[in-house]
């Protein structure tokens, strides 16, 4: 290994305990993690300010990011023009990533309403009927069947409609849809918009950073308000609306007794099957056999949070911890589907003899066991795993060290849930929501999302982030890898309502929620979008998304899909910031189009700051200032006295 690495101190890589553990006992083991590669390769001084460009064999040429205007490509492309095309292919990229999965899983809707697929079925019809009457699709007196064909017709238009506007925009605020017919950017459907991306970002095409700022922003709204927002209502359709669930996270979930497998990826399709088979009596039977107290079922990334969101599973952990996890030997199979699989966990798994195996013929890895995953009959593929994972345990050979930390919260909120827990089962409603952020008690709203990233002390932002926000009285909304962080620090469980602001904590001790709401996975961002939509419909916030005082962060992404998401929160009109790093040359037109120039014309804007402190700072300056513009800011102040009223009067009692 190389020399670096031991300068680096673990306390500075993470904040997980855990990880920090199996960190150093792969330093032990002389096994490289990417921390370790993090710390000894450094990134691309030009490439990091994104200011270089391979687009075509006259190149790649580099900008001078210290005087960015001195040089320009050899076809004469200036920085704006390859930092904004830039840009709008990783756009592109994130937005096919989540694009590709909704549509598979609404292939998979259309087979089990087809009857194609019988190892399925709609877990919940009801919401099926909400989302077809939200898309105008007649529902009454007519069969399930019915409705589910003509909802599938319908949302297909999402990626392959060539014209006309995504079905989806059905949903959105009438102002902030006027707002984007204004500036032409409203989604046609997915694959054309990604299509039109990739085009106009070729050699010689768009060479005009605002004039691809609106497909950029026309391709991420294609996929915020549609892959990925057809995905969570699919999803939810077919495996259930989550409903809050007191769920175990953390390496410690991981069992010595039983056989752990961990599914690691984004299709809730490979874990939701593995569920299925992880609780088959002979396959229980066969693990008992083998001298294990049973089959330990685990979740990992995304697909996990939407396994935790939706059956309580345990999850072990974010992206910075899936090649520690491996580390502890006491994983007896990994098993993966796609995205942010680093393609180095085979290796570690190899290390410690954990049968690792790709399920998705999209992302197969070098030299990786791949058992494809059928829909039609996905038992297949999953019960191969477990018996190759009852076979591991039976083997263990190493000795295994499984960190005893596990932390606990509620997660599983979702749009409908937030409605019923607010207003009640009989007037389900975001008007209480809307009265506290109107009388103060709540001063906003926060999305704080995204991955983690070995740049950046693992966990350390989301924490310290969101510690501040909900101190300072706002209520947070959570999604990816973001939410494990929280949930490991305790900050999704009742108990943080005491970490909370007076406003915000009165509000969570008298619904009974922590302050901190789990939403799910990156797709289920779509939730925070609705979410967002209905607090505008319910009125006294303003008439368009970008009216709300609310405000979005990413402090430790990493990956193209946390850009897509960005774009379609600034472009509905939500602030939002990235922490850490941003792929921008500083002091450029197209920067300061993207931080200043768009919330001039009505959207959000984009932000960037490196101490979570300083976000929780800007973002709570936004939300008072949206508070101003509302007219609701004396409000607060006159909560705020009445709190202090009756402190002093506590104090007097
Ligand atoms: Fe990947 Fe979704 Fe990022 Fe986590 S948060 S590192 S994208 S797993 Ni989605
Ligand atoms: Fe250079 Fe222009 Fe080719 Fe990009 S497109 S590599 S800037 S010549």
């Amino acid at each position: 290994m190389a020399k670096l690495q031991e300068l680096i101190r673990v306390e500075d890589l993470t904040t997980c305990d855990a990880t920090a553990q199996m960190i150093t006992k792969a330093r032990k083991d002389g096994v490289e993690l990417f921390f370790d590669r993090a710390s000894n390769m450094k990134p691309c001084p030009i490439g990091s300010e994104s200011a270089c460009c391979k687009h075509c064999s006259m190149g790649p040429c580099r900008m001078n990011v210290n005087s960015p205007y001195d040089r320009v490509g050899v076809c004469g492309a200036t920085i704006d023009t390859i930092v904004a095309r830039n840009f709008g292919r990783m756009v592109a990229a994130g937005t096919a990533a989540h694009t590709d999965h909704g549509m598979g899983m609404l292939e998979l809707f259309r087979d089990v309403v087809n009857g194609k697929n019988t190892e399925f079925k709609i877990q919940d019809p009801l919401k099926l009927l909400e989302v077809a009457k939200a898309l105008d699709i007649v529902t009454e007196g007519r069969e399930l069947k019915e409705i589910a064909l003509d909802l599938y017709t319908e949302l297909e238009k999402t990626y392959t409609q060539v014209d006309g506007e995504i079905p989806m925009m059905k949903r959105v605020p009438p102002k902030t849809l006027e707002l984007w017919r204004k500036e032409g950017i409203v989604p046609r459907g997915a694959m054309r918009e990604i299509m039109e991306m990739m085009h106009r970002t070729a050699i010689g095409v768009d060479q005009d950073y605002e004039n691809l700022t609106k497909q950029i922003s026309r391709t991420a709204l294609a996929d915020g308000w549609g892959g990925s927002m057809v995905s969570t209502d699919i999803t939810d359709i077919l495996f259930g609306t989550p409903t809050p669930v007191e769920v175990e996270v953390g390496m410690g979930v991981l069992k010595e007794d039983k056989v752990n497998i961990i599914v690691h990826g984004h299709e809730p399709i490979l874990l939701e099957a593995m569920i299925i088979s992880a609780a088959d009596p002979e396959l229980k039977q066969m693990a008992i056999d083998a001298g294990a107290k049973g089959i330990n079922l685990i979740g990992m990334c995304c697909s996990g949070l939407d396994a935790l969101s939706r059956h309580g599973l345990p999850h072990a952990g974010n992206f910075s911890s899936t090649e520690a996890v491996l580390v502890t030997g006491a994983v007896d199979a990994m098993c993966v589907d796609v995205q942010c699989i680093k393609q180095d966990m085979k290796r570690v798994a190899d290390c410690y003899d954990t049968p690792f195996i790709t399920t998705n013929y999209r992302a197969k890895i070098e030299g990786a066991l791949h058992i494809q995953l059928d829909e039609h009959e996905p038992l297949k593929c999953t019960e191969e795993i477990v018996i190759k994972a009852i076979t591991r345990f039976k083997t263990r050979g190493k000795t295994i060290q499984i960190p005893r930390i596990t932390g606990r919260g509620v997660h599983g909120f979702s749009y409908e849930y937030i409605n019923y827990m607010l207003g009640g089962s009989f007037r389900g409603s975001y008007k209480p929501l809307n009265d506290n952020i109107i009388n103060g008690r709540i001063r906003g709203v926060a999305g704080v999302v995204g991955c983690t990233n070995p740049r950046s002390k693992q966990d350390f932002s989301h924490v310290e982030l969101v510690k501040e926000l909900i101190r300072n009285d706002v209520l947070v909304l959570q999604t990816g890898c973001s939410q494990l962080a929280l949930a490991k620090a305790g900050l999704t469980g009742p108990g943080a309502a005491a970490l909370a602001g007076p406003g915000l904590a009165e509000v969570c001790e008298t619904v009974g929620m922590p302050p901190v709401l789990g939403l799910g996975s990156c797709v289920d961002n779509s939730r925070i979008l609705i979410a967002a939509s209905e607090m505008v419909r319910t009125g006294g916030l303003g008439d368009s998304i970008a009216d709300l005082p609310a405000a979005g962060c990413a402090p430790e992404w990493m990956s193209e899909k946390a850009i897509a998401i960005g774009q379609y929160f600034v472009a509905s009109g939500i602030y939002t910031i990235f922490g850490h790093t941003f792929p921008m040359t500083n002091g450029t037109k197209f920067e300061k189009h993207l931080f200043e120039e768009l919330e001039t014309k009505g959207f959000g804007k984009w932000g960037f700051a490196d101490d979570p402190l300083e976000m929780a700072r800007l973002m709570i300056a936004h939300i008072d200032k949206k508070r101003h513009a509302l007219g609701i800011d004396k409000a607060r102040e006159r909560v705020l006295m009445d709190m202090a009223d009756r402190r002093v009067l506590d104090a007097m009692a």
